[in-house]
Protein backbone atom coordinates (compact mmCIF):
# COMPACT_ATOMS: atom_id res chain seq x y z
CA UNK A 1 0.00 0.00 0.00
CA UNK A 2 1.09 3.50 -0.81
CA UNK A 3 -0.32 6.94 0.71
CA UNK A 4 1.10 9.95 -0.56
CA UNK A 5 1.31 12.77 1.44
CA UNK A 6 -0.63 15.75 1.27
CA UNK A 7 2.26 18.10 -0.10
CA UNK A 8 5.07 17.21 -2.57
CA UNK A 9 7.90 15.83 -0.57
CA UNK A 10 10.98 17.24 -1.57
CA UNK A 11 13.99 15.22 -1.52
CA UNK A 12 17.31 17.10 -0.76
CA UNK A 13 19.13 17.48 2.77
CA UNK A 14 18.44 21.37 2.69
CA UNK A 15 14.56 21.01 2.14
CA UNK A 16 14.39 19.40 5.19
CA UNK A 17 12.26 22.08 7.15
CA UNK A 18 9.74 22.27 3.87
CA UNK A 19 6.71 21.06 5.86
CA UNK A 20 8.02 21.66 9.45
CA UNK A 21 6.01 24.19 11.66
CA UNK A 22 8.42 25.58 13.80
CA UNK A 23 7.72 27.42 17.46
CA UNK A 24 6.29 31.06 17.27
CA UNK A 25 9.24 33.55 16.98
CA UNK A 26 8.19 34.77 20.61
CA UNK A 27 7.50 32.07 22.06
CA UNK A 28 10.70 30.59 21.29
CA UNK A 29 12.20 33.49 23.00
CA UNK A 30 10.31 33.15 26.22
CA UNK A 31 11.10 29.55 26.37
CA UNK A 32 14.82 30.69 25.60
CA UNK A 33 14.41 32.95 28.65
CA UNK A 34 13.00 30.81 30.64
CA UNK A 35 15.69 28.51 30.63
CA UNK A 36 14.14 25.92 29.01
CA UNK A 37 15.74 26.11 25.94
CA UNK A 38 19.58 26.18 26.25
CA UNK A 39 20.51 25.65 22.84
CA UNK A 40 22.35 22.29 23.52
CA UNK A 41 22.12 20.06 20.64
CA UNK A 42 20.80 16.41 21.49
CA UNK A 43 24.63 15.13 20.36
CA UNK A 44 26.11 16.76 23.22
CA UNK A 45 24.66 15.39 26.07
CA UNK A 46 26.81 12.37 25.59
CA UNK A 47 29.70 14.87 24.97
CA UNK A 48 29.23 16.52 28.24
CA UNK A 49 29.03 13.44 30.25
CA UNK A 50 31.68 12.01 28.45
CA UNK A 51 34.01 15.02 29.72
CA UNK A 52 32.83 14.70 33.05
CA UNK A 53 33.16 11.32 33.78
CA UNK A 54 34.88 9.26 31.46
CA UNK A 55 35.24 6.63 33.28
CA UNK A 56 32.30 5.59 34.12
CA UNK A 57 29.68 2.94 32.51
CA UNK A 58 27.23 4.53 29.57
CA UNK A 59 26.34 1.47 28.28
CA UNK A 60 26.29 -2.51 29.58
CA UNK A 61 26.06 -4.64 26.49
CA UNK A 62 25.22 -8.32 26.35
CA UNK A 63 26.71 -10.37 29.14
CA UNK A 64 29.36 -8.61 30.74
CA UNK A 65 30.48 -5.73 28.78
CA UNK A 66 30.15 -2.67 29.03
CA UNK A 67 31.10 0.69 27.13
CA UNK A 68 32.50 3.97 29.38
CA UNK A 69 31.35 7.27 28.35
CA UNK A 70 34.51 8.06 26.82
CA UNK A 71 34.34 4.50 24.56
CA UNK A 72 30.74 5.70 23.63
CA UNK A 73 31.38 9.28 22.84
CA UNK A 74 34.31 8.03 20.29
CA UNK A 75 32.17 5.54 18.92
CA UNK A 76 29.34 8.07 17.99
CA UNK A 77 31.71 10.34 16.39
CA UNK A 78 33.18 7.52 14.17
CA UNK A 79 29.43 6.42 13.43
CA UNK A 80 28.90 9.99 12.40
CA UNK A 81 31.78 10.39 10.49
CA UNK A 82 30.99 7.23 8.69
CA UNK A 83 27.55 8.16 7.58
CA UNK A 84 29.01 11.71 6.04
CA UNK A 85 31.93 9.67 4.37
CA UNK A 86 29.11 7.77 2.34
CA UNK A 87 27.57 10.97 1.59
CA UNK A 88 24.77 11.45 3.92
CA UNK A 89 24.33 15.13 4.63
CA UNK A 90 23.21 17.49 7.53
CA UNK A 91 18.97 17.49 7.07
CA UNK A 92 18.59 14.48 5.63
CA UNK A 93 16.25 11.78 7.31
CA UNK A 94 17.25 8.28 7.74
CA UNK A 95 14.27 5.78 8.56
CA UNK A 96 15.67 3.88 11.85
CA UNK A 97 14.41 0.98 12.45
CA UNK A 98 15.81 -1.20 15.16
CA UNK A 99 15.38 -3.66 17.78
CA UNK A 100 16.31 -3.13 21.35
CA UNK A 101 20.37 -3.75 20.64
CA UNK A 102 23.49 -1.64 22.92
CA UNK A 103 24.38 -0.41 19.13
CA UNK A 104 21.09 1.77 19.17
CA UNK A 105 22.73 4.19 21.05
CA UNK A 106 26.07 4.64 18.77
CA UNK A 107 24.01 5.07 15.77
CA UNK A 108 21.63 7.30 17.63
CA UNK A 109 23.86 9.71 18.63
CA UNK A 110 26.34 9.02 15.49
CA UNK A 111 23.24 10.49 13.59
CA UNK A 112 22.37 13.39 15.85
CA UNK A 113 26.07 14.36 15.85
CA UNK A 114 26.14 14.46 11.69
CA UNK A 115 23.21 16.74 11.56
CA UNK A 116 21.49 13.43 10.11
CA UNK A 117 17.55 13.18 11.35
CA UNK A 118 16.53 9.96 12.26
CA UNK A 119 13.00 8.98 11.76
CA UNK A 120 11.85 6.50 14.42
CA UNK A 121 10.52 3.51 13.34
CA UNK A 122 9.26 0.89 15.84
CA UNK A 123 10.23 -2.79 14.95
CA UNK A 124 6.79 -3.88 14.51
CA UNK A 125 5.83 -1.31 11.93
CA UNK A 126 5.38 -3.44 8.40
CA UNK A 127 5.46 -2.13 4.55
CA UNK A 128 2.64 0.10 5.15
CA UNK A 129 3.94 2.01 7.76
CA UNK A 130 7.49 1.89 6.79
CA UNK A 131 6.99 2.99 3.15
CA UNK A 132 4.33 5.74 3.95
CA UNK A 133 6.97 7.04 6.49
CA UNK A 134 9.75 6.73 4.27
CA UNK A 135 7.71 8.29 1.36
CA UNK A 136 6.40 11.39 3.95
CA UNK A 137 10.15 11.99 5.18
CA UNK A 138 11.57 11.71 1.77
CA UNK A 139 14.14 9.93 3.64
CA UNK A 140 17.60 8.40 1.63
CA UNK A 141 18.55 6.18 4.01
CA UNK A 142 16.60 2.84 5.64
CA UNK A 143 18.72 1.07 8.63
CA UNK A 144 17.67 -2.22 10.19
CA UNK A 145 18.39 -5.51 12.07
CA UNK A 146 19.00 -8.25 9.52
CA UNK A 147 15.90 -10.44 11.15
CA UNK A 148 13.90 -10.46 14.71
CA UNK A 149 12.16 -13.23 15.32
CA UNK A 150 10.40 -14.61 12.07
CA UNK A 151 10.53 -11.61 10.40
CA UNK A 152 13.06 -10.79 7.58
CA UNK A 153 13.94 -6.89 7.39
CA UNK A 154 15.97 -7.24 4.03
CA UNK A 155 13.48 -8.61 2.74
CA UNK A 156 10.73 -5.75 3.57
CA UNK A 157 14.15 -3.10 2.58
CA UNK A 158 13.67 -4.42 -1.14
CA UNK A 159 10.10 -3.85 -1.26
CA UNK A 160 10.86 -0.21 0.23
CA UNK A 161 13.09 0.72 -1.69
CA UNK A 162 11.50 -0.63 -4.78
CA UNK A 163 8.44 1.55 -4.15
CA UNK A 164 10.16 4.96 -2.50
CA UNK A 165 12.75 6.37 -5.44
CA UNK A 166 14.58 8.89 -2.50
CA UNK A 167 15.52 5.69 -0.89
CA UNK A 168 19.07 5.50 -1.64
CA UNK A 169 21.07 3.12 1.23
CA UNK A 170 19.98 0.43 3.39
CA UNK A 171 22.05 -0.68 6.31
CA UNK A 172 21.70 -3.90 8.30
CA UNK A 173 22.86 -4.72 12.00
CA UNK A 174 23.91 -8.41 11.28
CA UNK A 175 23.89 -10.40 8.27
CA UNK A 176 23.41 -7.62 5.12
CA UNK A 177 22.64 -9.72 2.40
CA UNK A 178 23.35 -8.04 -0.45
CA UNK A 179 23.18 -4.40 1.23
CA UNK A 180 25.61 -2.75 3.47
CA UNK A 181 26.91 -3.53 6.61
CA UNK A 182 25.88 -0.92 9.34
CA UNK A 183 28.81 -1.67 11.43
CA UNK A 184 31.01 -1.34 8.75
CA UNK A 185 29.68 2.45 9.16
CA UNK A 186 32.91 4.24 10.54
CA UNK A 187 35.51 6.74 9.50
CA UNK A 188 37.65 8.83 11.31
CA UNK A 189 37.68 13.23 10.96
CA UNK A 190 37.91 16.36 12.67
CA UNK A 191 35.21 18.67 11.95
CA UNK A 192 31.67 17.76 12.17
CA UNK A 193 29.38 20.01 11.05
CA UNK A 194 27.70 22.60 13.37
CA UNK A 195 24.46 21.87 14.53
CA UNK A 196 21.49 24.78 15.55
CA UNK A 197 19.56 23.40 18.36
CA UNK A 198 16.59 25.22 17.12
CA UNK A 199 16.99 22.67 14.28
CA UNK A 200 14.98 19.29 13.54
CA UNK A 201 16.95 16.45 15.38
CA UNK A 202 14.96 13.37 15.03
CA UNK A 203 11.30 12.21 13.86
CA UNK A 204 8.54 10.60 16.16
CA UNK A 205 5.93 8.64 15.17
CA UNK A 206 2.45 9.54 15.80
CA UNK A 207 0.79 6.74 18.25
CA UNK A 208 -2.58 7.67 16.84
CA UNK A 209 -5.53 6.03 16.83
CA UNK A 210 -6.62 6.23 13.31
CA UNK A 211 -5.44 6.38 9.47
CA UNK A 212 -1.59 6.26 9.04
CA UNK A 213 1.05 7.42 11.06
CA UNK A 214 2.10 11.18 11.47
CA UNK A 215 5.52 12.56 11.82
CA UNK A 216 6.78 14.46 14.86
CA UNK A 217 9.62 16.71 14.55
CA UNK A 218 11.00 17.50 17.66
CA UNK A 219 13.86 20.33 18.08
CA UNK A 220 17.42 19.63 19.50
CA UNK A 221 15.95 22.51 22.15
CA UNK A 222 12.43 20.84 22.54
CA UNK A 223 14.00 17.46 23.34
CA UNK A 224 16.91 17.92 25.00
CA UNK A 225 14.60 19.61 27.50
CA UNK A 226 11.86 17.10 27.58
CA UNK A 227 14.81 14.59 28.49
CA UNK A 228 16.64 16.28 31.21
CA UNK A 229 13.33 18.25 32.92
CA UNK A 230 12.40 14.69 32.98
CA UNK A 231 15.21 13.38 34.59
CA UNK A 232 15.11 15.94 37.10
CA UNK A 233 11.87 14.72 38.64
CA UNK A 234 12.45 11.32 38.47
CA UNK A 235 15.56 12.43 40.21
CA UNK A 236 18.07 10.09 37.59
CA UNK A 237 21.62 10.82 38.37
CA UNK A 238 24.92 8.77 37.91
CA UNK A 239 24.37 5.76 40.08
CA UNK A 240 21.12 4.97 37.89
CA UNK A 241 20.63 2.31 35.30
CA UNK A 242 18.10 2.93 33.19
CA UNK A 243 17.17 -0.35 30.83
CA UNK A 244 15.14 0.01 27.98
CA UNK A 245 12.37 -2.12 27.63
CA UNK A 246 9.93 -0.82 25.45
CA UNK A 247 10.82 -0.17 22.11
CA UNK A 248 14.16 2.04 22.15
CA UNK A 249 12.44 4.40 19.00
CA UNK A 250 9.29 5.16 21.67
CA UNK A 251 9.21 8.72 23.02
CA UNK A 252 8.50 7.18 26.18
CA UNK A 253 11.80 5.11 27.05
CA UNK A 254 13.77 7.08 24.47
CA UNK A 255 13.49 10.65 26.61
CA UNK A 256 10.88 10.84 29.07
CA UNK A 257 13.55 10.34 31.05
CA UNK A 258 15.22 7.46 29.17
CA UNK A 259 18.25 6.70 27.64
CA UNK A 260 18.60 10.33 26.86
CA UNK A 261 17.82 11.93 29.88
CA UNK A 262 20.11 8.62 31.77
CA UNK A 263 22.93 9.83 29.54
CA UNK A 264 22.30 13.78 30.35
CA UNK A 265 22.41 12.76 33.96
CA UNK A 266 25.74 10.17 33.76
CA UNK A 267 23.61 7.23 34.53
CA UNK A 268 24.00 3.68 32.74
CA UNK A 269 21.51 2.68 30.13
CA UNK A 270 21.11 -1.05 29.35
CA UNK A 271 18.71 -2.87 26.82
CA UNK A 272 16.12 -5.21 27.23
CA UNK A 273 15.15 -7.34 23.96
CA UNK A 274 12.84 -9.56 25.35
CA UNK A 275 10.42 -7.94 27.93
CA UNK A 276 9.08 -11.14 29.13
CA UNK A 277 8.99 -11.55 33.44
CA UNK A 278 11.61 -13.70 33.05
CA UNK A 279 14.31 -12.16 30.79
CA UNK A 280 13.45 -8.67 32.58
CA UNK A 281 13.73 -9.94 36.00
CA UNK A 282 16.77 -11.85 34.96
CA UNK A 283 18.52 -8.35 33.46
CA UNK A 284 17.02 -6.04 36.32
CA UNK A 285 19.01 -8.12 38.50
CA UNK A 286 22.16 -9.31 36.23
CA UNK A 287 22.26 -4.88 35.57
CA UNK A 288 21.04 -4.03 39.39
CA UNK A 289 18.56 -2.01 36.69
CA UNK A 290 16.86 1.30 39.15
CA UNK A 291 14.70 2.46 36.77
CA UNK A 292 12.22 1.38 33.86
CA UNK A 293 9.34 2.09 31.74
CA UNK A 294 6.37 0.01 30.54
CA UNK A 295 3.14 0.12 29.04
CA UNK A 296 -0.01 -1.16 31.81
CA UNK A 297 0.10 -4.78 30.29
CA UNK A 298 3.40 -5.49 31.10
CA UNK A 299 2.97 -4.05 34.71
CA UNK A 300 0.43 -6.38 35.14
CA UNK A 301 2.28 -9.31 33.66
CA UNK A 302 4.88 -8.44 35.62
CA UNK A 303 3.55 -8.35 38.80
CA UNK A 304 1.82 -11.36 38.27
CA UNK A 305 5.06 -13.05 37.49
CA UNK A 306 6.66 -12.18 41.13
CA UNK A 307 4.21 -15.32 41.87
CA UNK A 308 6.36 -17.60 40.11
CA UNK A 309 9.73 -15.96 39.05
CA UNK A 310 12.72 -15.94 41.59
CA UNK A 311 14.44 -12.51 40.89
CA UNK A 312 16.43 -10.41 43.18
CA UNK A 313 14.42 -6.95 41.86
CA UNK A 314 15.35 -4.60 44.97
CA UNK A 315 17.73 -2.54 42.73
CA UNK A 316 14.60 -1.38 41.00
CA UNK A 317 13.39 1.95 42.75
CA UNK A 318 11.09 3.42 39.88
CA UNK A 319 8.62 1.75 37.35
CA UNK A 320 7.22 4.08 35.32
CA UNK A 321 3.68 3.31 33.68
CA UNK A 322 2.74 4.55 31.03
CA UNK A 323 0.87 4.91 27.84
CA UNK A 324 -2.03 3.98 28.30
CA UNK A 325 -4.73 3.63 31.22
CA UNK A 326 -3.15 2.36 34.21
CA UNK A 327 -6.75 0.63 35.50
CA UNK A 328 -6.47 1.30 40.02
CA UNK A 329 -6.85 -2.20 41.11
CA UNK A 330 -3.48 -2.71 38.74
CA UNK A 331 -2.09 0.53 39.95
CA UNK A 332 -2.18 -0.37 43.50
CA UNK A 333 -0.03 -4.28 42.87
CA UNK A 334 3.01 -2.71 42.07
CA UNK A 335 4.64 -1.21 45.23
CA UNK A 336 3.79 -4.77 46.93
CA UNK A 337 4.29 -7.13 44.06
CA UNK A 338 7.24 -5.32 42.47
CA UNK A 339 9.05 -3.01 45.93
CA UNK A 340 9.27 -0.41 43.77
CA UNK A 341 8.03 3.12 43.66
CA UNK A 342 5.79 3.40 41.19
CA UNK A 343 5.19 6.48 38.70
CA UNK A 344 2.30 6.92 36.58
CA UNK A 345 3.54 8.64 33.37
CA UNK A 346 0.64 9.91 30.73
CA UNK A 347 2.30 11.62 27.88
CA UNK A 348 2.87 11.68 24.18
CA UNK A 349 5.00 11.90 21.37
CA UNK A 350 3.33 15.33 20.45
CA UNK A 351 5.01 16.69 23.08
CA UNK A 352 3.14 17.59 26.84
CA UNK A 353 3.94 15.07 29.36
CA UNK A 354 2.19 14.06 32.97
CA UNK A 355 4.37 12.95 35.58
CA UNK A 356 3.16 11.36 39.33
CA UNK A 357 5.79 12.87 41.55
CA UNK A 358 8.11 10.51 43.68
CA UNK A 359 6.84 12.01 46.76
CA UNK A 360 3.29 11.90 45.81
CA UNK A 361 0.61 10.15 48.33
CA UNK A 362 -0.07 6.80 47.66
CA UNK A 363 -3.76 7.64 46.56
CA UNK A 364 -2.43 10.15 43.82
CA UNK A 365 -0.03 8.11 42.53
CA UNK A 366 -2.31 5.08 42.15
CA UNK A 367 -5.48 7.10 41.31
CA UNK A 368 -3.90 9.68 38.92
CA UNK A 369 -1.96 10.05 35.65
CA UNK A 370 0.50 13.05 36.61
CA UNK A 371 0.47 16.63 36.49
CA UNK A 372 2.45 18.65 33.49
CA UNK A 373 6.44 18.57 33.38
CA UNK A 374 7.24 22.41 33.17
CA UNK A 375 5.43 25.06 34.34
CA UNK A 376 5.15 26.54 31.08
CA UNK A 377 3.01 23.67 30.04
CA UNK A 378 -0.14 25.35 29.20
CA UNK A 379 -3.64 23.37 29.52
CA UNK A 380 -7.03 23.66 28.51
CA UNK A 381 -9.95 21.54 29.32
CA UNK A 382 -12.78 22.03 26.54
CA UNK A 383 -16.07 20.54 25.35
CA UNK A 384 -17.17 19.50 22.12
CA UNK A 385 -17.98 23.54 21.26
CA UNK A 386 -14.32 24.06 22.49
CA UNK A 387 -15.54 26.31 25.53
CA UNK A 388 -13.64 25.44 28.66
CA UNK A 389 -15.40 22.75 31.04
CA UNK A 390 -15.81 24.12 34.98
CA UNK A 391 -12.90 22.77 37.05
CA UNK A 392 -12.90 19.28 37.67
CA UNK A 393 -14.89 18.41 35.41
CA UNK A 394 -14.69 15.81 32.02
CA UNK A 395 -13.60 17.16 28.36
CA UNK A 396 -11.10 17.56 26.23
CA UNK A 397 -7.16 18.22 26.47
CA UNK A 398 -5.64 20.55 24.68
CA UNK A 399 -2.02 21.59 25.20
CA UNK A 400 0.81 23.73 23.93
CA UNK A 401 4.43 24.35 25.60
CA UNK A 402 7.71 24.11 25.35
CA UNK A 403 8.00 20.52 23.91
CA UNK A 404 4.86 20.27 22.30
CA UNK A 405 4.55 20.79 18.55
CA UNK A 406 2.91 23.11 16.71
CA UNK A 407 2.02 21.07 13.76
CA UNK A 408 2.75 17.33 12.21
CA UNK A 409 5.35 17.08 9.87
CA UNK A 410 4.38 17.65 5.86
CA UNK A 411 0.49 17.35 7.12
CA UNK A 412 -1.03 20.79 6.47
CA UNK A 413 -4.50 19.20 5.76
CA UNK A 414 -4.24 17.65 9.07
CA UNK A 415 -3.25 20.55 11.04
CA UNK A 416 -6.03 22.20 10.34
CA UNK A 417 -8.01 19.88 12.75
CA UNK A 418 -5.44 19.06 15.31
CA UNK A 419 -4.63 22.23 16.32
CA UNK A 420 -6.70 25.48 17.18
CA UNK A 421 -5.89 28.56 15.51
CA UNK A 422 -3.80 29.60 18.42
CA UNK A 423 -1.40 26.57 18.36
CA UNK A 424 -2.47 23.88 20.96
CA UNK A 425 -2.63 20.83 20.08
CA UNK A 426 -5.69 18.63 20.43
CA UNK A 427 -5.37 15.33 22.14
CA UNK A 428 -8.27 13.70 21.39
CA UNK A 429 -8.11 12.70 25.67
CA UNK A 430 -10.46 13.20 27.83
CA UNK A 431 -9.49 14.22 31.36
CA UNK A 432 -10.58 15.87 34.71
CA UNK A 433 -8.06 17.97 36.62
CA UNK A 434 -7.94 17.69 40.09
CA UNK A 435 -7.41 20.71 42.64
CA UNK A 436 -3.51 19.56 42.41
CA UNK A 437 -3.02 19.93 39.05
CA UNK A 438 -2.78 16.09 38.58
CA UNK A 439 -5.10 14.94 35.93
CA UNK A 440 -7.09 11.58 35.52
CA UNK A 441 -7.38 10.54 32.06
CA UNK A 442 -11.14 9.36 31.49
CA UNK A 443 -10.53 7.93 27.70
CA UNK A 444 -10.46 9.27 23.81
CA UNK A 445 -12.93 11.40 22.40
CA UNK A 446 -13.31 8.78 19.73
CA UNK A 447 -13.31 5.80 21.96
CA UNK A 448 -16.93 5.60 22.98
CA UNK A 449 -19.76 3.65 22.41
CA UNK A 450 -22.97 5.51 21.35
CA UNK A 451 -25.84 3.21 22.68
CA UNK A 452 -29.75 4.81 21.43
CA UNK A 453 -27.94 8.01 21.97
CA UNK A 454 -26.34 7.39 25.33
CA UNK A 455 -22.42 7.81 25.16
CA UNK A 456 -20.53 5.29 27.19
CA UNK A 457 -16.93 5.77 28.17
CA UNK A 458 -14.92 2.53 26.76
CA UNK A 459 -12.29 3.57 29.15
CA UNK A 460 -14.78 3.53 32.16
CA UNK A 461 -16.51 0.62 31.42
CA UNK A 462 -12.98 -1.26 31.13
CA UNK A 463 -11.72 -0.56 34.35
CA UNK A 464 -14.80 -1.74 36.47
CA UNK A 465 -14.55 -4.96 34.76
CA UNK A 466 -10.87 -5.42 35.17
CA UNK A 467 -11.80 -4.90 39.38
CA UNK A 468 -13.27 -8.51 38.40
CA UNK A 469 -11.59 -11.11 39.92
CA UNK A 470 -11.03 -13.30 37.08
CA UNK A 471 -10.60 -10.66 34.42
CA UNK A 472 -6.86 -10.20 33.60
CA UNK A 473 -7.34 -8.02 30.47
CA UNK A 474 -10.85 -5.85 29.47
CA UNK A 475 -11.78 -4.09 26.17
CA UNK A 476 -15.19 -2.32 25.20
CA UNK A 477 -16.18 -1.73 21.62
CA UNK A 478 -19.35 -0.96 20.17
CA UNK A 479 -20.97 -3.77 17.75
CA UNK A 480 -23.39 -1.53 14.74
CA UNK A 481 -26.67 -2.69 15.79
CA UNK A 482 -30.23 -2.12 13.85
CA UNK A 483 -32.04 -0.67 16.85
CA UNK A 484 -29.29 0.76 19.40
CA UNK A 485 -27.16 2.27 16.67
CA UNK A 486 -24.28 0.25 18.77
CA UNK A 487 -24.39 -2.19 21.20
CA UNK A 488 -22.01 -3.01 23.94
CA UNK A 489 -19.49 -5.72 23.26
CA UNK A 490 -16.92 -6.44 26.20
CA UNK A 491 -13.81 -8.48 25.28
CA UNK A 492 -12.26 -10.59 28.36
CA UNK A 493 -9.04 -12.22 28.96
CA UNK A 494 -9.95 -14.46 32.12
CA UNK A 495 -7.96 -16.71 34.49
CA UNK A 496 -9.71 -19.73 34.98
CA UNK A 497 -13.71 -19.94 34.01
CA UNK A 498 -15.43 -17.29 32.25
CA UNK A 499 -17.88 -15.28 33.95
CA UNK A 500 -21.04 -15.27 32.23
CA UNK A 501 -22.96 -11.99 30.85
CA UNK A 502 -25.13 -12.39 33.83
CA UNK A 503 -22.33 -12.60 36.21
CA UNK A 504 -20.74 -10.04 34.76
CA UNK A 505 -23.91 -7.67 35.06
CA UNK A 506 -24.28 -7.77 38.40
CA UNK A 507 -20.81 -7.32 39.19
CA UNK A 508 -20.62 -4.34 37.33
CA UNK A 509 -24.40 -3.23 38.60
CA UNK A 510 -23.14 -3.64 42.28
CA UNK A 511 -20.11 -1.10 41.64
CA UNK A 512 -22.68 1.48 40.68
CA UNK A 513 -22.46 1.56 37.11
CA UNK A 514 -25.49 2.78 35.03
CA UNK A 515 -27.62 -0.14 33.37
CA UNK A 516 -27.47 1.12 30.50
CA UNK A 517 -23.36 0.82 30.41
CA UNK A 518 -23.77 -3.06 31.06
CA UNK A 519 -22.77 -4.88 27.99
CA UNK A 520 -25.20 -6.52 25.90
CA UNK A 521 -22.19 -9.25 24.75
CA UNK A 522 -19.46 -10.94 26.02
CA UNK A 523 -16.69 -12.65 24.55
CA UNK A 524 -13.93 -14.65 25.34
CA UNK A 525 -10.54 -14.32 23.77
CA UNK A 526 -7.03 -15.78 25.04
CA UNK A 527 -5.00 -12.34 24.01
CA UNK A 528 -6.00 -9.18 22.77
CA UNK A 529 -4.54 -7.50 20.31
CA UNK A 530 -1.70 -5.16 20.94
CA UNK A 531 -0.39 -1.82 19.04
CA UNK A 532 3.65 -1.65 17.79
CA UNK A 533 4.64 -0.42 21.72
CA UNK A 534 2.54 -2.94 23.20
CA UNK A 535 -0.98 -1.15 24.67
CA UNK A 536 -4.16 -2.94 23.70
CA UNK A 537 -5.08 -2.18 20.18
CA UNK A 538 -8.34 -0.68 20.19
CA UNK A 539 -8.72 -0.03 16.97
CA UNK A 540 -7.61 -3.60 15.30
CA UNK A 541 -10.65 -4.65 18.24
CA UNK A 542 -13.07 -2.30 16.65
CA UNK A 543 -12.34 -3.71 12.97
CA UNK A 544 -12.67 -7.45 14.24
CA UNK A 545 -15.90 -6.32 15.69
C1 LIG B 1 2.82 7.61 24.82
O1 LIG B 1 2.88 8.26 23.62
P1 LIG B 1 2.07 7.87 22.31
O2 LIG B 1 2.33 8.97 21.37
O3 LIG B 1 2.40 6.48 21.90
O4 LIG B 1 0.53 7.82 22.72
C2 LIG B 1 -0.09 8.96 23.27
C3 LIG B 1 -1.49 8.64 23.72
C4 LIG B 1 -2.10 9.74 24.55
O5 LIG B 1 -2.66 10.77 23.75
C5 LIG B 1 -3.15 8.96 25.32
O6 LIG B 1 -4.26 8.70 24.52
C6 LIG B 1 -2.47 7.66 25.60
O7 LIG B 1 -1.51 7.49 24.56
N1 LIG B 1 -1.79 7.64 26.90
C7 LIG B 1 -2.43 7.40 28.08
C8 LIG B 1 -1.41 7.41 29.06
N2 LIG B 1 -0.23 7.67 28.45
C9 LIG B 1 -0.51 7.81 27.15
N3 LIG B 1 -3.72 7.19 28.37
C10 LIG B 1 -4.02 6.98 29.68
N4 LIG B 1 -3.12 6.97 30.68
C11 LIG B 1 -1.79 7.18 30.41
N5 LIG B 1 -0.89 7.17 31.42
O8 LIG B 1 2.04 6.71 25.02
C12 LIG B 1 3.74 8.09 25.87
C13 LIG B 1 4.73 9.02 25.57
C14 LIG B 1 5.59 9.45 26.55
C15 LIG B 1 5.49 8.95 27.83
C16 LIG B 1 4.53 8.02 28.13
C17 LIG B 1 3.64 7.58 27.15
Amino acid sequence: MSVRPDVTTPTTAEDHRDGFVPFPADLAASYRRAGYWTGRPLGELLREAARAQPDRPALLGDGDTALSYAELDAAADRTAYGFLAMGLRPGDRVVVQLPNVPNFMRILFGLLRAGIIPVLTLPAHRRAEIEHLTRLSGAVAYLIADRLGDFDYRALATEVTAAVPTLRHVLVLGDPGHFTDLNSVSAEGDSLPEVDASDIALMLVSGGTTGLPKLIARTHDDYTYNATASAVVCELGPDDVYLATLPAAHNFPLACPGILGTVATGGTVAFLADPSPESAFAAIERHRVTVTAVVPPLAQLWCAATEWEEADLSSLRLLQVGGARLAEVNAREVAPALGTTLQQVFGMAEGLLNYTRLDDSDDIICTTQGRPLSPDDELRIVDADGTDVPEGEEGELLTRGPYTLRGYYRAPEHNSRSFTPDGYYRSGDLVRRLPSGHLIVSGRIKDVINRGGENISCDELEEHLLAHPAVRHAAAVGIPDAALGEKVCAILVVDGDMPSLVEIKRFLAERGLATYKLPDILRRADTLPITAVGKIDKKALRAEA
